[in-house]
């Protein structure tokens, strides 16, 4: 076995604690506790998990909308996540910004992005800065299928190839954008294949799989760091929900459901680990156990957090106008 089983472990953990954070939240938005839009990752945790497993704090990643994910496997703090989704005071955005604009600079997380597509300049920037400062840190840049339809994935993956920049392009193909499937959205089957008209590599794999995404992301990051450019690549997956909470999904045909939901990657990787004998089942309960505790803590921080002030709306803000509406 390549993998050390304490990489084993951090990684079972990593995507334990994105589909509870997941499901809680789904619950907790349900009940009404959770405003805004809140937009899924429940059944794609392989992709975050297995590529941030070879970054550390001093890498880079851009995130989307459905950005959860991404910031808990980067390390993000679960605490100042969840009271940011209840708009909370102690949130990470003082609770002004939700579900879709979460950052933490200090674990390399340049945000959450609600605009699809936007996330791709940001990691050309921040590539190019390491560049710049002669520093080996990589850029990891999450974007969904259908964003790869945007001007801005070409222009960036041409920036990106053109000046070799320590950027790996991570596409979540979860085979929709929002209710349209791929086969209406691109006239080709692999995301992949883009890579060739920018003249890098393009590498498609089983995004369900996280050994197979593991590997494939440390190759790519691997390159990057060495100064040897910028990797396309496709991790194939599927979301669960809908495209938001509050979409049914009734677009995704049932049979394509069924057969996705037996490529779960949480219960694949635990059968994976028991079938190899690294973890007993009973091991794999008390991870569980352990992970249910954090983010039962998140919870609890965030209900007791207090709302923002009212003033609090006025601050953090670069607006003139804001200013003037204050003052008459
Ligand atoms: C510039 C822009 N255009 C359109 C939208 C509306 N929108 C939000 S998510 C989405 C689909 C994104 O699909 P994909 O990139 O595959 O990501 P997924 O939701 O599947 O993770 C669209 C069109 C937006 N937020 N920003
Ligand atoms: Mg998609």
């Amino acid at each position: 076995m390549k993998l050390s089983k304490d990489v084993m472990k951090d990684m079972y953990l990593r995507m334990r604690r994105i589909r509870e954070f997941e499901t809680k939240a789904q619950n907790l938005f349900a009940e009404g506790r959770i405003p805004g839009f809140v937009h899924l990752y429940i059944g794609e945790e392989a992709v975050a998990t297995g590529v941030c497993e070879n970054l550390t704090d001093e890498d880079f990643i851009t995130s989307t909308h459905r950005g959860h994910g991404h910031i808990v496997a980067k390390g993000g703090d679960l605490k100042f996540m969840m009271a940011e989704l209840y708009g909370k005071a102690t949130g990470y955005c003082k609770g002004k910004g939700g579900s879709m604009h979460i950052a933490d600079r200090d674990k390399g997380i340049l945000g959450a992005n609600g605009i699809v597509g936007a996330g791709h300049n940001i990691a050309v920037g921040a590539g190019l800065s390491a560049q710049y400062r002669g520093t080996d840190q990589v850029c990891v840049c999450f974007f969904g299928d259908a964003s790869t339809n945007q001007g801005t994935f070409h222009e960036s993956m041409n920036m990106a190839a053109v000046w070799k920049l320590p950027i790996v392009f991570v596409c979540e193909n979860n085979n929709y954008g929002i209710s349209m499937s791929q086969d209406r959205h691109m006239a080709i089957k692999d995301v992949a294949d883009r890579g060739a008209a920018y003249g890098i590599p393009g590498v498609a794999v089983d995004g369900n799989d996280v050994l197979a995404v593991h590997e494939a992301a440390e190759e790519a990051i691997a390159r990057a760091r060495k100064g040897q450019g910028p990797t396309l690549l496709e991790c194939k997956t599927y979301r669960h929900r809908g495209h938001f909470e509050g979409d049914a999904g009734a677009y995704k045909p049932t049979e394509e459901q069924a057969a996705w939901i037996k490529k779960d990657p949480l219960p694949r990787f635990a059968e994976f680990l028991k079938e190899n004998k690294i973890f007993t089942e009973k091991e794999i309960a008390k991870l569980d156990e352990q992970v249910a505790e954090e983010i039962a803590e998140a919870i609890k921080f965030a209900e007791e957090s207090p709302d923002p002030e009212l003033e609090s709306v006025v601050q953090d803000i670069y607006s003139d106008i804001v200013e003037e509406v204050r003052v008459r």
